[in-house]
């Protein structure tokens, strides 16, 4: 740990009330704090002076471990040298090189980077720009939006609407009009205890085939899924599954839409799933990993005929509407370009597809302890759902959780009885061992 992180170890706030924490269970939280002061590669300490390994990379997004010191350096001279310019009509010059480097890292002719500041903005982004994509081809009738059962694409009204997490259709009520969505594509029977992507399942992306007959090619943009969604805990793509997606919108005009905020930057071993798979989609969507989650950056890679399709018409005129005040900011345009030169010093994105094989075996040897009935593996993720318990679904999960921060010294995510292990790619075969080694503690504790 740093001096500074040494001096502020033991520092904590004496009024909990103001803050509405996101995603969380406030009171709950309030009552018992689990409060992070300080981070430094593979672990964080907490308020109480412990030192936890993040099996979680933060939120699926440190990716090269935490305060690294060239990313913390870039970010501290670019707030000196330029701390914040127009993204509108004028440039900095980082933005540019930003996007050389991710459009470089992207398969197949993704040449062109949209910038936006989240996983969130960088879905609705990505639907906007399919609506206008069409609009500008002279198809204005191509409105309609396809997502998935069980996907997640953050929280923006577009990313809830395509999105298929019941809780959101529950509690924000129909979201965007014209949206379809295709069925999950797991399915406990064919897929439990699967490691990488399974088997069974490929003929669910047919129902593609269905959804245009019911509503007519000519009126869907766009279809968007996760290559593996994280958030509906960790659901890979079955084996020929995104090809079949492919082909599918290739019949239709359909523009295809890889979300990849989770699975980009090395998660699946590869910078983007894309690659893994060999399936070219028209755009992709990422952020998280982009700056190893120190400063805020989300964005959109198309296909050089999506970004043609707006380069027509008088040169002065604004060609896409739309744009945030904070795209393409200088630090997280700094942050980005020394985070993907630790990826590509350090090789990461290798480092990851070659420990997957080992992360699986520890992970999938907590199979058999109490309540563990299913567990997922692919690239450095890994879902366990245990079942729930007599006093309440989620009674469990966070349990474990509890027990994870307080006494395993360790941080881990959990979506209702579900524990999910997604931590840096920077990690050693001995840090797998320590966090399976944990996990399994944890699992015995909230027996
Ligand atoms: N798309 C995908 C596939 C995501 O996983 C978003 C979009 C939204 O990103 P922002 O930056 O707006 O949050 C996400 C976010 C979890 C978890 O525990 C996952 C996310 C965020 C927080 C927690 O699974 N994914």
């Amino acid at each position: 740990m740093s001096q500074a992180t040494a001096t502020t170890a033991h520092f904590a706030p004496n009024d909990l009330e103001a803050y509405w924490m996101p995603f969380s269970g406030n009171r709950a939280f309030k009552k018992a704090p689990r409060m992070i002061v300080g981070a430094k590669d593979m672990h964080y300490m907490s308020s109480d002076g412990r030192k936890l390994i993040d099996g979680c990379a933060g939120l699926w997004c440190v990716n090269a471990g935490h305060s690294r010191e060239p990313i913390v350096a870039a970010i501290q001279k670019q707030a000196a040298d330029l701390d914040y310019s127009p993204p509108f009509q004028y440039g900095n010059p980082k933005a540019f090189q930003v996007a050389t480097r991710v459009a470089a890292l992207a398969p197949g002719d993704l040449d062109h980077v949209f910038f936006a500041n989240s996983g969130s903005e960088a879905v609705d982004t990505a639907l906007k720009i399919a609506l206008a994509f069409h609009n500008a081809n002279g198809a204005g009738s191509r409105q309609r939006l396809i997502g998935r059962v069980r996907g997640y694409h953050g929280v923006g009204f577009g990313g809830i609407s395509v999105g298929g997490m019941v809780a959101n259709r529950k509690t924000f009520g129909p979201g965007l009009p014209g949206v379809d969505h295709l069925p999950t594509t797991y399915n406990k029977e064919q897929h439990a205890f699967s490691r990488g992507e399974p088997e069974w399942g490929a003929h669910l992306a047919d129902e593609l085939e269905n959804i245009v007959a019911l509503h007519d090619a000519s009126t869907i943009a766009a279809v968007i899924v996760e290559p593996m969604s994280g958030s509906a805990g960790v659901l890979p793509s079955p084996i020929g599954y995104l090809q079949k997606l492919r082909q599918i919108c290739d019949k239709h005009g359909i523009l295809l839409i890889f979300d990849e905020v989770i699975t980009g930057f090395g998660r699946l071993g590869y910078a983007f799933a894309a690659e893994r798979y060999g399936v070219i989609p028209d755009m992709i969507c990422f952020a998280k990993g982009v700056t190893s989650g120190t400063v805020p950056m989300g964005g959109v890679i198309a296909r050089k005929h999506i970004y043609d399709a707006f380069m027509k018409g008088p040169e002065h005129m604004v060609e896409l509407f739309h744009g945030y005040t904070y795209s393409a900011h200088p630090l997280a345009c700094a942050a980005a370009l020394a985070t993907l030169k630790v990826y590509e010093d350090e090789k990461l994105f290798e480092n990851a597809l070659r420990l997957e094989g080992a992360f699986g075996d520890a992970i999938h040897g907590l199979k058999g302890l109490p309540n563990v009935v299913d567990i997922r593996t692919i690239g450095i993720a890994a879902a366990i759902d245990l079942a729930p318990s007599a006093d309440g679904a989620g009674k469990r999960g966070y349990a474990a959780m509890e027990e994870a921060f307080h006494r395993q010294d360790i941080l881990v995510r959990v979506s209702g009885d579900t524990i999910v292990l997604c931590p840096p790619i920077m990690i050693t075969k001995d840090q797998i061992g320590e966090i399976a080694d944990k996990a399994a503690r944890v699992i015995r504790a909230v027996a």
